[in-house]
Order: C-alpha cells, then sequence, then structure tokens
C-alpha cells in the first residue's frame, strides 16, 4: 500500500429499495465510524439499480452534506452485477488500496471496518465478516429452517470445495485489496455470478489464486425495515457453481483421492491379470504363491501409477521434473505406500480380529482406509513427497 500518502478504501453498498436504512448507514459511517480511522480516506459508492422508493434520490440529498459520497445507477442485474459494476467503476475513479462490501439494510456493524482494515494492513488479501467464528453470531430468533439452511450451505460449498476454514461463504461483509480484484475481475465478469453467487465465488476464486483470506466475528443482525431480496435463485445457481468449479478445478485432496481409487482398481484387476498368468505359465506353482507373487506385482504397478498420476495431476503445481528429485521421493513413496498401505493395516486387521472376531475382518479393513490410510498418505504426500516449497 501506497506509504506517503493515506491508503484509499472505498465502501460500496448496493442498493434495491434501502431508502430508509441508507438514510441510517450513511451518516452512521460518515459521522461515527470513519472518522476514528485516521490513517485511510474513505470513499463511499451507493450503486442502486433505479429502486423504485427512491433510494437514489435520497442518496443525492446526502450528496448534499456528504462530499465523498457517489452513487452509481442502471438497470436490476442483481446483486453480484451492481458488486461487480460499482467494483470497476470505483478502480477506475478513484484507484483505491481496497474495496469494502456490505450491506445497505444495517446488518452489516460498521462499527467493524477498522478491524478489517487492519487485518488487510497486516498480511491479509481478502477480509471476510464472518458469523461461524469465535465472537460471531446469527439471529438468535432465526427460525431452525434457517439455520439449518445457512449451516447446509456452508457445509456444502466447505465439502465440495473442500475447504474448511472459511466458515461463512455467504458473508455478503467483505474487503478486498485492489489487487485482488483486478485479478479476479475477468473470472467474475459472467452471468452466473450475477445474483448472490458471487459471495461464494469471490473467495473461491481469491483462494484459487493464492491470496490471504482473514476473518473479523460478525454479529449479524436482521434488518428492520425492508425485505429480503434473497430467493431460491440463489441455491440453484450457487449449487449449480460449485458443481462447475469442482469438475472445472478438483480440489487436491478430490485429485488425490480419484487417483487412489485408479490405484486401487490398478490393484484389483492386476491381482486378477497376473494371477491367470502365472498360473498358464507355471501351473505347478502353490495357489498361495502365486496369489502371493501376482498381488505384490500388482500393487507395486497400482504404487508406480498412483506416483506418476499425483505428480503430473494432484501435486502438478509442485511436480518433480529432475530424476535426482524424482528417485528419492520415489522411494520415500513405496515406503510410505508399504507402511500406511500394507503393514500397518494388516497390524490392525490381525490386533482387531483378535479382540472382536474374525466377522469384523473386512468392517475393519475399510475403517482402517477411510480413518488412517487416506489422511495419512495425504498428509505424507503434502508433507514429504510434494512439500510446499513456498
Ligand atoms: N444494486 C442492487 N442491490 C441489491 C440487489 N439485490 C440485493 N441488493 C442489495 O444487497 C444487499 C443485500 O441484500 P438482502 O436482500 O438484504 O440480502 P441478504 O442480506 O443476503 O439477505 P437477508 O438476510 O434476508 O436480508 C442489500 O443492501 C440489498 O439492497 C440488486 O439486484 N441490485
Ligand atoms: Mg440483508
Amino acid at each position: 500500500m501506497n506509504q506517503t500518502t493515506k491508503p484509499t478504501a472505498v465502501i460500496i453498498l448496493p442498493t434495491y429499495n434501502e431508502k430508509n436504512n441508507i438514510k441510517k448507514l450513511i451518516p452512521a459511517l460518515f459521522d461515527k465510524v470513519l472518522p476514528k480511522v485516521k490513517n485511510w480516506r474513505f470513499k463511499i459508492l451507493v450503486v442502486d439499480d433505479n429502486s423504485p422508493d427512491g433510494t437514489a434520490d435520497q442518496v443525492r440529498k446526502l450528496q448534499a452534506k456528504y462530499q465523498n459520497l457517489d452513487l452509481l445507477t442502471g438497470q436490476k442485474q442483481g446483486l453480484g452485477k451492481a458488486y461487480h459494476k460499482g467494483m470497476d467503476w470505483a478502480v477506475k475513479t478513484y484507484q483505491p488500496d481496497v474495496l469494502i462490501q456490505m450491506d445497505a439494510d444495517l446488518s452489516h456493524d460498521p462499527a467493524l471496518i477498522p478491524q478489517i482494515l487492519d487485518k488487510l494492513e497486516n498480511g491479509c488479501d481478502v477480509v471476510i465478516g464472518n458469523r461461524y467464528i469465535k465472537g460471531g453470531a446469527i439471529p438468535a430468533d432465526w427460525s431452525l429452517k434457517r439455520k439449518f439452511l445457512s449451516f447446509c450451505g456452508n457445509f456444502v460449498a466447505s465439502l465440495m470445495l473442500f475447504n474448511w476454514s472459511v466458515r461463512d461463504w455467504t458473508s455478503g461483509y467483505k474487503a478486498i485489496k485492489t489487487a485482488v480484484f483486478q485479478d479476479i475481475k475477468d473470472e467474475m465478469n459472467k452471468k452466473r455470478f450475477n445474483g448472490y453467487t458471487w459471495q461464494i465465488a469471490l473467495v473461491n476464486k481469491a483462494i484459487q489464486h493464492n491470496y490471504k483470506i482473514g476473518f473479523v466475528p460478525l454479529k449479524f443482525t436482521d434488518r428492520r425495515i425492508g425485505q429480503s431480496k434473497l430467493g431460491s435463485e440463489y441455491i440453484f445457481n450457487t449449487l449449480f457453481y460449485l458443481i462447475i468449479d469442482v469438475v472445472k478445478n478438483p480440489p487436491r485432496f478430490y485429485r488425490f483421492a480419484l487417483i487412489g481409487f485408479f490405484g486401487f482398481l490398478v490393484n484389483f484387476f492386476g491381482l486378477a491379470f497376473f494371477s491367470q498368468l502365472i498360473k498358464a505359465n507355471w501351473a505347478d506353482l502353490s495357489v498361495g504363491v502365486r496369489n502371493t507373487i501376482a498381488n505384490s506385482i500388482a500393487a507395486e504397478l497400482s504404487i508406480i501409477s498412483n506416483f506418476i498420476l499425483n505428480n503430473l495431476w494432484t501435486f502438478g503445481d509442485r511436480k518433480l521434473i529432475a530424476a535426482k528429485d524424482i528417485i528419492p521421493q520415489f522411494v520415500k513413496f513405496n515406503l510410505s505406500s508399504f507402511a500406511t498401505g500394507i503393514l500397518i493395516p494388516s497390524l490392525v486387521i490381525g490386533l482387531g480380529t483378535s479382540i472382536f472376531g474374525d466377522q469384523y475382518r473386512q468392517l475393519i479393513l475399510v475403517l482402517v482406509i477411510v480413518v488412517f490410510t487416506v489422511p495419512a498418505n495425504y498428509f505424507i504426500y503434502n508433507k514429504f513427497i510434494w512439500k510446499d516449497k513456498k
């Protein structure tokens, strides 16, 4: 950020029929909150979509008192579109350092702005007002249905994007550095982000571009004046976006899981193939010896295929290229695959069946793979085989 002059933050308020809320919010910002933040300059930009209630006229009246207040008007094309338009205009007009987006319906406490800016000054690129971290809250009187929908929405987003740190994907209270917006604005300029999908997509894209996300606890209050604009468009469009994004940019864990499953198939069909092959050529080998040899070859083939595919795809961004890097890591990969995939499960199955009985054999195998082998491998690959060198 520019050190010689004060950095600039633009607070963008999208409005659709918020005349009576904006009347309170803008004075609260200009008179109470912003004067306390001495090291920043502020602009407020209202993006109104020709609200029939006369929100724009209300803003024009306020402009007589507040010089740093601007108004952008246009056709109603949805919340995301209003943000995109507003941010784009703000960047061109003020060359700000930071863009802050907040609802105009008084649900977002303006008093959090100093804390949000503090986080940005201390290394975060995006800061989210988060209702689901310590100190944050949703209104106590939310119905069970609304709480459930909010919980499910966040759970589904976290699961599909395989990121458990964000917790409040749909929060509309956010600040982003201008550089982040510049970086993702073309990707965000799509019809599918015109509505409320904007909220999740903006955070997701910032994460995909490796920006640092920070959080400030938000005690969310329900609007007292006016009506919510949230509709079912939100659920379907957002779900559609999540599905498209998972297919287009599968999170690392899903790539790892998919390749692991492919490795299992190599082992499974390899066992049958090599068992038949050995039988045809060395008919006098005992069945036990034959299948031990067959499975050893099939298991090693699956290890090799796992290594190659993980190197190319799951960890494509940390790809091992030189032989001097590949060889030692491949040896480690073999040793860890043996430990996590063969040795430890075999010991646990032995111990488990001796305690609980033979009838639990297959169940124990599945449990060990899900609870131990999969997470252990993912951890080892990340920390030891394809270390993040950044
Ligand atoms: N310019 C513009 N603003 C919009 C549009 N849709 C919603 N908004 C504004 O975006 C903010 C959030 O909308 P709300 O309807 O309060 O939605 P919400 O806060 O997610 O949902 P609730 O908790 O039900 O209020 C408010 O300031 C709205 O006026 C739109 O299409 N265009
Ligand atoms: Mg609201």
